[in-house]
């Protein structure tokens, strides 16, 4: 059995956490959500706020890489032709004068193939880790990740990246509602809003942990280690 501590319960449930059944996903680490120029940037959001997890992940995706977990990245993105946007995302995003597909500092804003929508340098896929593109907030929908969850038998899910109030927490109700197990890590998030944030935690942790649990990647990584040299 091994089990994480977590709020409002140790997590995996069931204490079946290993390598082969449990993948690390980070979504949407890109500049466009956290970088200078990009579409948080353009909205004039805090940045400071959506780079806070990059050094903990750093960390945390060396320790499982080395321990063979699973690493999975997210990009959110529309086609060149924007034949994948929704009118409403674009109309709603120009109000803001953040215009997603519209020219900006970065290259045409959230759209595949332009500087903004690269994973930051810091945190860049190794070769051979699965990359999933959305064009959504969730990671499950209009992609092919529940398949790949299948096809691999992970059924435990680590949560990290940007932004917790938004992708994060729809992709982790996303996996819940499809009977992953699901883990946020706090120090691994971030949101445009501190607030919001914060909120997105305590959502989680309600009705005895309604998504899943909240950690924080020193309670994983301690974890990780223990179970290594226990080997
Ligand atoms: C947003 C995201 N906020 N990655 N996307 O539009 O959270």
């Amino acid at each position: 059995m091994t089990t994480i501590t977590s709020t409002p319960y140790p997590w995996p449930f069931d204490g079946q956490l290993r390598p082969d059944n449990t993948a690390l996903i980070v979504i949407d680490m890109q500049t466009d959500f956290c970088g200078v120029g990009g579409y948080v940037d353009t909205m004039g959001y805090d940045l400071s706020l959506t780079r806070a997890p990059i050094e903990p992940l750093k960390a945390l995706m060396a320790v499982m890489r080395d321990q063979g977990y699973m690493l999975i990245h997210t990009r959110e993105g529309h086609r060149p032709d924007l034949s994948d946007l929704p009118a409403n995302k674009r109309w709603r995003s120009q109000r803001i004068g953040a215009g997603i597909g519209d020219p900006g500092p970065c290259g045409r804003i959230l759209v595949r193939g332009e500087p903004g929508w690269q994973i930051i340098d810091e945190l860049a896929p190794w070769p051979g880790e699965v990359v999933i593109d959305k064009p959504g907030k969730g990671s499950f929908c209009a992609t092919d990740l529940e398949m790949i969850l299948h096809t691999r038998g992970i059924r435990n899910l680590v949560l990290t990246g940007i932004t917790t109030d938004v992708c994060v927490h729809t992709t982790m109700r996303e996996a819940n509602d499809r009977g992953f197990e699901c883990v946020l890590l706090s120090d691994c998030t971030g949101a445009t809003d501190a607030g919001n944030h914060a909120a997105a935690l305590k959502m989680i942790e309600m009705q005895g942990g309604v998504f899943g649990a909240v950690s924080t990647s020193t309670a994983l990584i301690d974890v990780l280690h223990a179970a290594a040299s226990a080997l």
